[in-house]
């Protein structure tokens, strides 16, 4: 194994050391990446070096998002029960913090370098993918991204973020970048607004970003929005009125009831004198509260799913969407070599031909060139000049199968991207263009039996997987799977988590640029 090969190596030994312990079905779903990694590795869909495992987020990562100064690092502190991020009035939070967890007791900071190049973390070559949006960001990673350890026991075996305030008009590319890839990477996102602002209405491409956008997605559980902050409003005349007014603008944005809370943070309230007020909002920030923090809790078992979503994907995708683009872009090739034959050597034949009339080689249509006896007497003669011939027509013939292949770099780049697949369409492109390959072979390379029965192994594996999960973490009896969907503390799943054999929550992350 190259040096390479065995550093992906003894980065999945140390995964799948670490999820012996915390979750044995995850386990074997990094045994059945590996299957499908040999697959890819035969198609050359992946380099050997790198593995589709590698390109999952393991980890289960809740993220905080919201405007400014909406309380997105005092509700961070308040869960850790821990005073680890800034808060304040004015904008406070310029950078993404990963929190995760260390037994150390002293909390640490590491700059954004450090989660750029570790493919443990969320951020693992996020600095590709804003240079790509924004020339030049890319290098400056540390402005945007910071790592805190903190020992608080809730942080165990999660990841937080927290973000700095959003602000659609405000924000730069990067930022919005890297908003948008935490949004596809989290298991749960909390979105927070400020009850301060009773005007909704007034920041319109900030709700349509973290509101109307969100809404549709095919993952659209794992959000949740909060009003937070509601203590201010009990000086109003009509407190319920401003929550009220949230709760219609959302509505107009398509958010239904359920997904709605408002809490207040109880350590940095003012108070509320008037006792049966007090009473009210205490009553509703502590229900409310409970149901998220209770999904926090969840938010294991929603990543579970989604790692087996990606497995059962990737399988799929492989058959269904990298083999066509492969056969199609193929196809393109060849009619392109085939085109590109025709033009070559019909033009050369005109050459000659002409060049030998001008000569006067031909009598009548009989060609006898001067010097066609002396080489039909020589037999070595006549099949040294057959060699060369026949060597410089399958020297052209490479020149066009490269032009052809080389003319279709950018239209497989792009097919690449729009199939939106793991795996590298170029690169088995590569790999099926290669000159020992015949232009007419009809399956792309590594696409046989074997492959195959892999996948269709690795799909069943995936709908076990979901079978033992829902075994796991819902009602052993089966029945209503619904009613313990409902109720957070049970410890089970949300009741946005639908429960589906073979279909698994969440959708695709991206993967982090490889
Ligand atoms: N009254 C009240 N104040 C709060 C509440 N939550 C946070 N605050 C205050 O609101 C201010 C902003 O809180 P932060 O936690 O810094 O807000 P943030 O969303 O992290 O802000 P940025 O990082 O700057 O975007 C601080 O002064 C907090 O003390 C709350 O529930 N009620
Ligand atoms: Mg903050």
């Amino acid at each position: 194994m190259n040096p390479a090969g065995r550093i992906i190596e003894s980065r999945l030994q140390h995964l799948e050391s670490h999820l012996e312990q915390e979750n044995p079905v995850l386990l074997k779903a990094v045994r059945s990446f590996r299957t499908l990694d040999r697959v890819a590795y035969r198609m050359g869909l992946l380099e050997r070096h790198r593995s589709f495992a590698q390109q999952i987020a393991w980890w289960p990562l809740i993220s905080m998002l919201g405007t400014f100064s909406s309380g997105k690092s005092t509700f961070i502190n308040h869960y850790l029960d821990h005073k680890l991020q800034r808060t304040g009035n004015q904008a406070v939070d310029d950078k993404f913090t990963v929190i995760c967890y260390s037994k150390e007791r002293e909390a640490h900071s590491l700059p954004g370098v450090a989660l750029d190049s570790d493919p443990r973390f969320p951020f693992y070559r996020i600095s590709n993918e804003i240079e790509k949006v924004a020339k030049g960001e890319g290098e400056r990673i540390d402005s945007y991204l910071a790592l805190k350890t903190c020992p608080s026991e809730h942080l165990r075996g999660k990841i937080l973020i927290d973000s700095p305030g959003f602000d659609a008009d405000a924000q730069r590319t990067a930022t919005l970048r890297i908003t948008d890839h935490i949004m596809d990477l989290a298991d749960l996102v909390l979105v927070l607004f400020d009850a301060r602002h009773p005007e909704p209405g007034a920041m319109q491409d900030t709700l349509q970003h973290l509101v109307t956008d969100t809404i549709n997605r095919a993952d659209a559980g794992k959000f949740l929005y909060i009003l937070n902050q509601i203590d201010t409003t009990a000086r109003e005349d009509n407190p319920e009125e401003v929550v009220a007014a949230w709760q219609r603008a959302l509505g107009e944005r398509g958010l239904t009831a359920g997904r709605f809370y408002a809490i207040y943070n109880p350590d940095a309230a003012v108070p509320i004198d008037d006792e049966a007020l007090r009473r009210r909002f205490e009553s509703k920030r502590d229900g409310d509260l409970a149901e998220i923090h209770g999904r926090m809790r969840q938010v294991e078992i929603e990543r579970a799913y989604r790692i087996v979503g990606a497995l059962e994907k990737t399988a799929r995708d492989i058959e269904e969407r990298m083999v066509p683009a492969i056969r199609r872009t193929l196809e393109h090739w060849r009619r392109r070599v085939l085109i590109g034959d025709a033009l070559l050597f019909g033009a050369l034949l005109v050459v000659l031909i002409s060049a030998s009339v001008k000569l006067g080689w031909w009598q009548g249509l009989r060609f006898a060139p001067p010097w066609l006896d002396a080489l039909l007497a020589s037999p070595l003669a006549l099949y040294a000049s057959a060699g060369v011939a026949a060597v410089l027509t399958i020297g052209l013939h490479y020149l066009v199968r490269m032009g052809a292949a080389r003319s279709l770099k950018g239209l497989v780049a792009r097919r690449g991207r729009s199939i939106d697949a793991r795996g590298s369409l170029q690169l088995a492109f590569a790999r099926n263009t290669r000159p020992w390959r015949s232009i007419f072979a009809s399956a792309p390379i590594g696409w046989g039996r074997r492959s195959r029965k892999r996948l269709a192994t690795v799909l069943e594996e995936a709908d076990a997987y979901v079978q033992t999960l829902n075994d796991k973490f819902t009602n052993p009896s089966g029945e209503d799977l619904r009613r313990v969907a409902r109720d957070p503390d049970a410890g089970t799943l949300s009741r946005e988590t639908p429960v589906r054999p073979g279909g698994p929550v969440g959708a695709e992350e991206p993967p982090p640029a490889s």
